[in-house]
């Protein structure tokens, strides 16, 4: 295993309910490091440039409304193997299937309002990153 880095956001059902620094340690807890963190806002534009991949999906327009309904913590995480680990630590997408203590079992209000984002592959987490941030705001 090698150590890498992976793009996680706290959507905004999470920021509304103050559950940044609960996720945060949930993260830390598990050996993911956050090396680098903002609150922003999303426009619609670039809510729907996050998820292109997404866009013949049926819940494409709803999620794009939902990511821009409020604030979001984008973050890099790093860590060994980091990008699988948040997966683990995130659980499944749809919260009634995901894992006890996982970060969506225990604050996930529905399938779309799921409280975090995590890339799922390398390819996706380099761009994902770079979505976000340039490398001189990334401090490994
Ligand atoms: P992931 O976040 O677990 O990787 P994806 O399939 O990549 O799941 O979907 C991206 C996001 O789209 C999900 O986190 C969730 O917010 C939303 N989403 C996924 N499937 C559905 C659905 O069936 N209905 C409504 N929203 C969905
Ligand atoms: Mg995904």
């Amino acid at each position: 295993m090698a150590v890498e880095r992976t793009l996680s956001i706290i959507k905004p059902d999470a920021t509304r309910r103050n559950l940044t620094g609960k996720i945060n340690a949930c993260l830390e807890d598990a050996g993911l490091g956050i090396v680098a963190q903002k609150r922003i806002r999303l426009t619609r534009e670039r809510a729907e440039g996050f998820y292109a991949v997404h866009k013949e999906r049926p819940f494409f327009n709803d999620l794009c409304d939902f990511m821009s309904s409020g604030p979001v913590v984008v973050q890099v995480l790093e860590g060994e193997d980091a990008i699988a680990k948040n997966r683990r630590v995130m659980g499944a997408t749809n919260p009634e299937e995901a894992d006890e203590g996982t970060i969506r079992k225990q604050f996930a209000e529905n399938i779309e309002a799921n409280s975090v984002h995590g890339s799922d592959s390398r390819e996706n987490a380099a761009f994902e990153i770079a979505y976000f941030f340039d490398d001189s705001e990334i401090v490994g």
